[in-house]
């Protein structure tokens, strides 16, 4: 029988984690012969929460789940960990600022990333969704020395899978159609969802399209502020989606991402398009044996240049801020 992969997931009590925890059981993170088992870190105050996760997940008896471990320390939770999903992370409550923001976050990726480091597998993957993503992710990696950084990864799947079905309805195409989107830069409001390069049913979108109007004022704004409008007619914010994400994410970080087509992910820059290296941006992106690759030699005309460097720009900030805190 196959050895069962070790997945990790932090914030295990929380809405995200509900909402994955049984796509993960169920084959659906890894795909359908991969038995997993669970490694489900919560502060302590929660684990008696994810106690009761975990007897519903029993209750499933799902085939390829291989047990559930529950711990309140990270150094536990991240041994032999070949999958981890850090989705706990410290929300911005009322007056805090950006800074009070990335240093409170510090507090928990920087130890989490020490822990990845000391006992996580060879093969670790890390895919950093609480927020900040992209630079709880960075400093998550570079507390992880021995870890090579383009295993760091920032979830910005929901904002692609968000504007894939905004393109499609506004087209009239099913998503399926859509090929070739792309989301650069921050998971935060400066993200840039580029539909220049995208094709409906083969042909170009944007020409397609084309109405720069809606695209600005419509297409853009509707795609970087979804979240927000979840949290307005939910009352909560969204869950479901972002586990489907990160589920859509880490399948195909694993298997592939299919010919013809690209995906966007958040991963260390080598420089490409101009983004600092090392900053953890978005990117148009396809995964070969394993490995996430940038999409090159994509021409960027000036509306997308100046909002690619303006949330580029916000990263760069970012990591000052977290450099300045001693927490890179
Ligand atoms: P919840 O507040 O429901 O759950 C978070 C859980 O994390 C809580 O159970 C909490 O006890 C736990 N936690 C806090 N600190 C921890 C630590 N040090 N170790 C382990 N667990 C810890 O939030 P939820 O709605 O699940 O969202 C989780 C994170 O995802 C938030 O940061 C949120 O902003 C972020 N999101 C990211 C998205 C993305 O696209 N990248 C979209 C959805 C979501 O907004």
């Amino acid at each position: 029988a196959q050895v069962p992969v070790n997945v990790t997931v932090t914030g295990a009590a929380g809405q995200i984690g509900y909402a994955l925890l049984f796509r993960i059981a169920s084959g659906q993170l890894l795909g359908p012969d991969t038995p997993v088992k669970l490694r489900l870190l919560e502060i302590p105050q929660a684990v008696t929460a994810a106690e009761g996760t975990a007897m519903e997940l029993d209750d499933c008896a799902f085939p390829l789940l291989k047990g559930i471990d529950i711990f309140d320390d990270a150094r536990q939770a991240f041994e032999g960990a070949n999958v981890a999903l850090l989705v706990g992370a410290r929300p911005r409550s009322q007056g805090m600022e950006r800074g009070d923001l990335l240093e409170a976050n510090g507090g928990i990726f920087k130890p989490q990333g020490e822990a990845i480091n000391a006992g996580a597998a060879d093969d670790i993957r890390v895919l950093v969704v609480g927020n900040p993503a992209n630079t709880n992710a960075l400093i998550a990696q570079s507390h992880a020395p021995d870890v090579p950084a383009d295993r760091f990864n920032a979830m910005t799947r929901l904002d692609h899978n968000r504007a894939l079905t905004q393109l499609a309805k506004k087209v009239g195409a099913p998503v399926t159609d859509i090929k070739k989107l792309t989301i650069w830069g921050n998971h935060s409001a400066t993200q840039y969802p580029d539909i220049f390069h995208a094709e409906v049913d083969g042909a170009n979108a944007a020409q397609r399209i084309g109405d720069e109007a809606w695209l600005r004022d419509e297409f853009i704004p509707t795609v970087a502020k979804r979240g927000a409008a979840i949290i307005e007619a939910r009352g909560a914010s969204s869950a479901a989606s972002a586990a489907n994400a990160a589920i859509d994410h880490v399948y195909d970080w694993v298997n592939g991402t299919p010919e013809g087509d690209w995906t966007s992910a958040a991963f260390p820059s080598d420089g490409s398009y101009g983004v600092p290296e090392g900053l953890i941006s978005s990117f148009p992106a396809v995964s070969r044996g394993g490995r996430w690759e940038i999409v090159q030699n994509l021409e960027n005309g000036p509306f997308s240049r100046e909002r690619i460097d303006a949330s580029v720009q916000e990263l760069a900030e970012e990591r000052d801020t977290v450099r300045k805190l001693g927490l890179v």
